[in-house]
Formats: C-alpha cells, sequence, structure tokens
C-alpha cells in the first residue's frame, strides 16, 4: 500500500447543499481511513437529507471502495447481471467505455434513461457507490431526481392514485439493451423476468414516500400498456423536470452515492464515446420485495 502523506481522521463530517432538489457534498472524509460508527451515522443523516452525497478528491483503491461501501450494509455480487463485474470484485461493478478483451464494453452503454438500481430484480438496490477513475475532456455527466420531492408535489388525488399502484419492471426497456451481446441479452432477460413493485416506496430507515415510477416501468400491474402508457409518461415527466435534478459533472476521485429509493439517476451521452470513461460501481442490497408477473 501507498504511503500515507497527510493522513486525516474522519471526525468533524460536514454536508454542504450542491442542488436546492437534492445533493450535497460530504466534507472531511477520507475513504482509505477506517469508517467508525460515528461517521458511519453522521454520513447517513447527510444522505437521508440530501439523497445523492458527493465525496471529492478520494484516491481510493477498488479494496477501498469495498470497504466504505460495506459501512452502509450488505453488498450485492451483482449476480442478476453478472457479465459486467470487475475480475476479481463481483461486488464492483465495472461501467467503462475502453474496449474490453478486444470487444467494445458490455458497459459502455449502461443507465441510459431515467432509473432506479437493479428495480427489475426482487431485490432492488437500496443504494449505490459510483466511483470515477477516469473520464472524458468534457462531460459524461450523470443526472439524479428526487423521487421524494416528486412525490409530495403531486396533487393529494394523484398520489391516492399512484398509492394503490403497482409498477411492472421490464429489463428489456433499458435503453440500448438490444445493442448488447444477443447470447447476454437472452441470459439477463431469463434472469430478470418482469416484476411488479408498489409505485410508491417507503424508505424503511427515514419512512419518507417515494414515487417508485421510471423509464423501465412496462405497466400498472393490472392495468393495460395502452392505459398505463401516459400515467408512466406524465409522472416520469413531472419527476425529472430540471427543477427537480442534480446534475454531477465528474472529477477522477469522485464518489458520488445515491439512495435507490429516493431518487432516480440517467448516464448522459453528453461526451464523445471514443474518450475513457471508467467508473466502478458498489451496490448495497435492499429488502426483498414485489412479485414476478407472467
Ligand atoms: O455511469 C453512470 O454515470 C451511471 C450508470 C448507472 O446507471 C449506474 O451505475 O447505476
Ligand atoms: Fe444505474
Amino acid at each position: 500500500m501507498a504511503a500515507r502523506e497527510h493522513p486525516r481522521r474522519n471526525a468533524a463530517i460536514e454536508a454542504r447543499p450542491l442542488g436546492y432538489a437534492l445533493g450535497g457534498e460530504i466534507l472531511g472524509v477520507d475513504m482509505r481511513d477506517p469508517l467508525d460508527a460515528d461517521t458511519v451515522a453522521a454520513i447517513r443523516r447527510a444522505w437521508h437529507a440530501h439523497h445523492v452525497i458527493v465525496l471529492r478528491d478520494q484516491n481510493a483503491s477498488p479494496d477501498d471502495i469495498l470497504r466504505f461501501a460495506r459501512g452502509f450494509g450488505d453488498l450485492d455480487d451483482h449476480a442478476q447481471t453478472p457479465f459486467y463485474r470487475k475480475d476479481g470484485y463481483p461486488e464492483l461493478l465495472e461501467i467503462t467505455t475502453k474496449p474490453k478483451d478486444g470487444k467494445p464494453s458490455e458497459t459502455r452503454n449502461v443507465g441510459r434513461n431515467w432509473h432506479s438500481d437493479y428495480a427489475y430484480t426482487p431485490r432492488p438496490a437500496a443504494a449505490s457507490m459510483l466511483y470515477c477513475v477516469e473520464k472524458p475532456p468534457i462531460g459524461g455527466d450523470t443526472m439524479f431526481c428526487n423521487m421524494a420531492r416528486a412525490y409530495e408535489t403531486l396533487s393529494d388525488t394523484m398520489r391516492g392514485i399512484v398509492d394503490g399502484l403497482h409498477s411492472v419492471y421490464d429489463i428489456s426497456l433499458v435503453a440500448g439493451f438490444y445493442e448488447r451481446d444477443p447470447a447476454e441479452v437472452a441470459e439477463t432477460k431469463r434472469l430478470n423476468p418482469p416484476i411488479a413493485h408498489p409505485a410508491v416506496k417507503v424508505h424503511p430507515e427515514s419512512g419518507t414516500r417515494a414515487l417508485y415510477v421510471s423509464e423501465r416501468v412496462a405497466y400498472f400491474h393490472g392495468m393495460t400498456a395502452a392505459e398505463s402508457r401516459p400515467l408512466i409518461d406524465f409522472l416520469c415527466e413531472h419527476a425529472t423536470g430540471p427543477e427537480n435534478v442534480y446534475r454531477h459533472v465528474w472529477r477522477p476521485g469522485d464518489l458520488v452515492c445515491w439512495d435507490n429509493r429516493t431518487t432516480m439517476h440517467v448516464a448522459l451521452t453528453d461526451f464523445d464515446q471514443n474518450q475513457p470513461r471508467h467508473m466502478l460501481r458498489a451496490t448495497v442490497v435492499g429488502e426483498p420485495s414485489g412479485f414476478v408477473v407472467d
């Protein structure tokens, strides 16, 4: 391990807001330091308040990322999408534009429509932590929206309607899904049949109610696709309006952590995709949810 030039303590933790609707920067945390319970509690408080938290100027190895992430819960081994794991690190997804084994990266187009991670599984992600190793000189930004605020700003009547709905998530609605390797597409579809989750999620820790509808929802359970479509479109448009969004402009060494129960995100193609953009993601597993539909 490299010598530490400026060992720091994780004692004085502050968060400063990055956006009006969501987003906060955590100051005073070095991911290489061991995480104590007070630090975890302070970060959690900031995370519940801001929904997306950002740690800048980190110099974290894959092991540092995993140790930090484990402080916040059990990590997913990504068995639902087994092709994207970093070699030797099943708990890290490699999201990269860099060719692998002489072939285009299968993760070059991950996250291109608004979504919450692993909503198409019976154990949707509680949280995701994405670390930027390398980024293009311009762009490659990620946008986040606040789904608790999206829910709160609906009318009472519309809240009553969505409270009674289940969103049916379909992995084939992942943007660019069919541009991936056909064998992989078939296998990930087999592993992830369409699944219904409540259209409003109650956060298990904070009790916050948040809309749980995305561009990967095919229909509402018990309704036809034609009946569902205008409502899905309205809710997505309502949730992703500019005033409800934080846009993250990456720097290498950023760790961005989002709460998948209260946010959605989208990875933008606002960059030259021949340029390297290389990210590592750890995923904190959530509670089991939903039922597979026929
Ligand atoms: O690459 C990104 O900015 C985000 C991709 C994504 O959707 C994810 O890591 O969950
Ligand atoms: Fe994602």
